[in-house]
């Protein structure tokens, strides 16, 4: 009779999962399933637009932009040897990079609407704060001549590149020869974050414009970010980051439609914007709100950057940087956009081509626990769920981080779920079968599943047989 009766329980909670996981899957099918952001990350053909008429835009200025600089040797100096991989160093094309040369007419991508806006006159003016590892010399001086070129003068009031170590000093510091770019070299392997924040300490304009080293600006793409940090300086925005191809480096328009997610497990992601909202826009060069920016490329205000603490400067290298700043300007009382107007291309590549000194992974693992311990509070639980391998590795003291939270007075997480990402889903349950523990989380708009071991071990006088499957916990919840 005990036996029918496990079994029957058994089936029906079998049942029961399986009833929720089609429910969930029907009402929110994946939409775009695109990642992004910067650094290593792939790109996937959902992100981007599929027509768009041909517009393209030369570059606006000419003549003395380069002062004493010689471009032709600085380039000649790092050519690819004839039968070496174009890929090997950069995880990119070299050979195509090299070839186009340092400046090229680029599509005009903006909706047409962007082109008639206008813009303050008296906009303030900006530092550009460049980070890089051995990036490619064509790659990195395509990025500052468009940045020059594309951009009203008044406006640019610096570039500083800050060169995190990498093994030619002179990459660098001949580019200083160029009229208002300074070049920071690290005495040490730093990292992205703590190179920004070296960088932001010693930018003398009242705006912060974050690039990065593969990049190709757009028309008019800093106005329209500048125009909203001035008229609320706690407005922290981005442009649309448009796809540069890695392979032939051709300029590919991105979907408008797009804003930045993520699931549990701290993976950024681009995902569409929600129907509501969707509906709700009329005009096309409106901000889109985004619960996280992907982080490569972005305009804050000087003194808000410095409020709200700078970064986390015990993160290393790359990766997670982006949601500890996305978490606290929400909760910290500013706010995130995406600026359609503003357009940046970016070459978005599949691996990291450098090393990270601790091992990609385990970097990462830190990096965003830091991000889940200092500002997620009980949600952190379902970072866990989703990466088990978390629990456990070291991540460092979060004591300084944690004691800005409460000086800044900061919202709690769950007011940031409520408010700004409701349409992340939570919830996790787990099934154990012996000694084995299944971890399933719902995540924005698929379900992931994680497999790990008891932490109590299974003894004789406590078995677990694999024929009782139980339910441990349950705790989806629907919005
Ligand atoms: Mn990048």
């Amino acid at each position: 009779m005990r036996r029918i009766r496990a079994n029957a329980i058994a089936i029906l909670t079998v049942a029961w999962i399986l009833g929720t996981f089609y429910y969930l899957w029907q009402d929110n099918k994946p939409q775009t399933s695109s990642s992004g952001g910067h650094g290593g990350q792939k790109v996937v053909p959902g992100r981007l637009e599929i027509h768009r008429d041909d517009r393209t835009i030369p570059l606006i200025q000419q003549g003395q932009l380069l002062g004493g600089f010689d471009e032709k040797a600085y380039l000649a100096a790092k050519q690819l040897k004839p039968g070496d991989d174009p890929y090997r160093e950069h995880a990119f094309n070299l050979q195509e990079s090299d070839r186009l040369g340092s400046e090229r007419a680029i599509r005009d991508t903006r909706h047409y609407r962007c082109a008639s806006l206008n813009y303050d006159t008296d906009l303030p003016s900006t530092s550009i704060i460049i980070t890089f590892h051995n990036e490619a010399r064509s790659t990195l001086l395509r990025t500052i001549k468009s940045v020059l070129m594309r951009s009203p003068p008044s406006l640019i009031q610096e570039i500083i590149l800050i060169d995190d170590f990498s093994s030619d000093s002179e990459d660098c510091q001949l580019l200083s020869q160029i009229p208002k770019v300074r070049c920071l070299r690290n005495g040490r392997r730093e990292g992205l974050i703590r190179s920004r924040v070296r960088g932001a300490s010693t930018a003398s304009a009242s705006i912060l414009t974050f690039l990065d080293s593969h990049c190709e600006v757009n028309a008019d793409w800093l106005q329209p970010m500048i125009q909203r940090v001035k008229e609320d300086h706690t407005r922290v925005v981005s442009p649309i980051i448009d796809v540069i191809s890695l392979d032939n480096f051709a300029y590919l328009a991105a979907s408008a439609d797009l804003r930045g997610g993520f699931d549990w497990s701290l993976h950024f992601k681009w995902e569409q914007i929600p129907i509501e909202q969707k509906m709700a826009r009329s005009d096309p060069t409106q901000a889109i709100r985004t619960p996280v920016i992907a982080g490569g490329i972005f305009v804050m205000d000087k003194s808000w950057f410095n409020h709200l603490g700078q970064y986390d400067t015990h993160m290393d290298i790359w990766g997670g940087e982006n949601f500890e700043l996305s978490f606290r300007v929400w909760m910290c009382g500013g706010s995130l956009e995406i600026l359609p107007c503003s357009r940046v291309g970016h070459v978005f590549r599949k691996r990291h081509p450098y090393d990270f000194p601790e091992g990609n992974a385990l970097t990462y693992i830190k990096n965003t626990r830091r991000a889940a311990e200092v500002w997620m509070d009980e949600y952190k639980q379902y970072y866990y769920s989703a990466r088990p391998s978390a629990q456990g590795k070291a991540f460092g003291s979060i004591a300084d981080r944690l004691t800005l939270r409460r000086k800044l007075n900061c919202k709690p997480f769950r007011w940031y779920m409520e408010n700004v990402y409701p349409e992340l889903r939570y919830g996790t349950f787990k099934l154990s079968c012996g000694s084995l523990v299944f971890s399933f989380v719902f995540n924005t708009n698929y379900l992931s599943m994680s497999l790990f071991r008891h932490h109590d071990p299974v003894t004789q006088d406590n078995p677990r047989p694999c024929r009782e499957l139980f339910l441990c916990e349950t705790l989806v919840e629907r919005k």
